[in-house]
């Protein structure tokens, strides 16, 4: 008896024979020129821009093909590479399932090694705009104040060698001062990022990096490169084998880039461009003058409430955001804290209705098909507690209002990086660029709440000092670490949420 043959692999001779559940591109391929660039492919920009992307080809064509680089870890070239640059994104919804191949990205170049292939296509007249999503941590900016971060390693090593950059400021700062040199052709560069003002963030560690260079660079950026502020939404988590293995066991073909997300999805970008930039608000984004009150928005509210529930879900022994939404007092204390403490620091919204936005938002954490671990959100936390949990808080004292619930997710951060410290038994692994800061703390302090909180609260790069000094503040949070480093962390959440 033969074996059976092992499935297809998708790619582009596959398209035409895909079955007819999965949708695919709805243009010519073989026609689509390299327009843009994208820096970062992971799973939310295979969900989201090239979605819109993708969109945009089959209703407007336009040449807009995406040329997608990773300047870190994954390589790209034997998964997208190997496929043409097609994958299959599934839209889930606890037992809805929507299959769709997307053809956007045209090219993929991995360029971990050494930075000359993101640079060769970054300095290309071919490109018009840069689109990003490289993490919080990848703008290398010190989160409590935005600017470049001018102590880190990759930085200091970009200085010295601004021809073989390691760090994304670096790149770009070389990549357009290569741009001035040859063909003088304007960038927009659009951070994908979930940082607030992350056109401005950009915008700061591109240009101080570029004045450190002189030559006229930074003048010539001013004039030539636009940074647009974006605010992005759809929940994507990192793909699983699971995923992969689902894709060949309903649609028959293997998929190595598989992606899966949610049916939400917003784009909301500034609109100040230099030259021309896909239409994308003709397929659902939308064109604002400022995008501030979108992303405090979304931020604060879907953001803040996945950072609560990853934190507390884990100290609670959950594994993923459903699981966390599903009981009961993390969703009562989550639900309250929104209301209570955060609407109230929003700016109006066109066309939002906050209290449905809360609604709406607990609503996408509590589908079970998104399988989001409260790990993977908790990753990099404190490039995150900023903008999620920091920011209402200081509106919030500015104005003498109570911080109590607030608080208690900025605790639940501290504990669950001292907790995966040796001297709290490293009872899970963590990854995030303050781990190892905290563990020191943690292994020098031992169990002393009020000892833990007031070393984490002098990290200023992270806490503002103001912040760090108000009194109510650190006796919240101090209060709540202790409760959390207890044997019995939710009574902390309880007790918060009876006050
Ligand atoms: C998540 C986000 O991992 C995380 O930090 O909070 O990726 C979140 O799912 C997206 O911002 C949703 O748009």
């Amino acid at each position: 008896m033969s074996a059976a043959a092992s499935p297809e692999t998708l790619g582009p001779a596959l398209l035409d024979r895909l079955p007819a559940t999965v949708q695919k591109p709805a243009y010519d391929r073989a026609t689509l020129a390299p327009g843009m660039a994208h820096l970062g492919v992971g799973a939310f920009h295979r969900c989201h821009q090239a979605e819109y992307t993708d969109d945009l080809l089959a209703s407007h064509f336009d040449r807009w093909g995406v040329i997608g680089i990773n300047i870190r870890p994954p390589c790209l070239t034997e998964t997208l590479g190997r496929q043409g640059g097609l994958y299959t994104r599934l839209i889930r919804e606890n037992s809805h399932i929507e299959a769709r191949v997307i053809g956007s990205i045209i090219e993929v170049v991995d360029s971990q090694a050494n930075a000359a292939p993101a640079l060769e296509v970054l300095s290309s007249p071919d490109i018009d705009l840069v689109t990003m999503t490289v993490t919080e941590k990848g703008y290398c900016h010190i989160p409590s104040s935005g600017e470049l971060d001018l102590g880190h390693p990759d930085i200091v090593h970009d200085l010295a060698n601004p021809r073989t950059p390691r760090s994304v400021p670096g790149i770009l700062a070389r990549a357009l001062e290569l741009r001035r040199v040859t063909h003088g052709r304007p960038l927009t560069l659009l951070s994908c990022d979930n940082i607030p003002t992350n056109g401005i963030i950009l915008a700061n560690v591109v240009q101080a990096f570029a004045e450190r260079r002189g030559n006229g660079l930074a003048d010539w950026i001013s004039a030539n490169a636009a940074f647009p502020s974006a605010m992005v939404d759809r929940i994507a988590p990192a793909a699983t084998q699971a995923d992969l293995d689902s894709v060949e066991q309903r649609f028959g073909y293997r998929d190595a880039a598989v992606v899966v997300g949610e049916p939400f999805r917003q784009w909301v970008i500034e609109q100040k461009f230099a030259g021309r930039v896909p239409r994308w608000d003709l397929v659902g984004a939308s064109f604002v003058d400022d995008v501030t009150p979108f992303e405090h928005l979304k931020m604060r509210v879907l953001n803040g409430a996945q950072t609560t529930l990853a934190t507390l879900g884990v100290l609670a022994g959950l594994e993923h955001t459903f699981d966390a939404i599903a009981d009961p007092l993390l969703l009562a204390f989550v639900r309250r804290m929104l209301v209570e403490e955060t609407l109230p620091t929003l700016m109006p919204v066109p066309g939002m209705e906050p209290l449905a936005y809360v609604a709406r938002s607990l609503g996408r954490l509590g589908n079970t098909a998104i399988r989001h671990r409260n790990h993977q959100i908790a990753t990099d936390g404190s490039q995150k507690i900023v903008q999620r949990l920091l920011n209402p808080i200081r509106d919030r004292l500015r104005h003498d209002q109570s911080i109590a619930l607030l608080a208690v997710p900025v605790a639940g951060w501290m504990a669950y990086l001292i907790q995966a410290s040796e001297r709290f038994g490293k009872r899970w692994p963590v990854s995030d660029p303050y781990a190892g800061k905290v563990a020191a703390v943690a292994d020098a302090t031992g169990r002393d709440a009020q000892a833990l909180a007031a070393s984490i609260l002098a990290i200023d790069t992270i806490f503002a000092p103001g912040l760090a000094a108000n009194d109510v503040f650190r006796r919240a949070v101090t209060s709540a670490l202790d409760g959390l480093l207890s044997d019995d962390p939710m009574a902390t959440v309880r007790r918060n949420l009876k006050q």
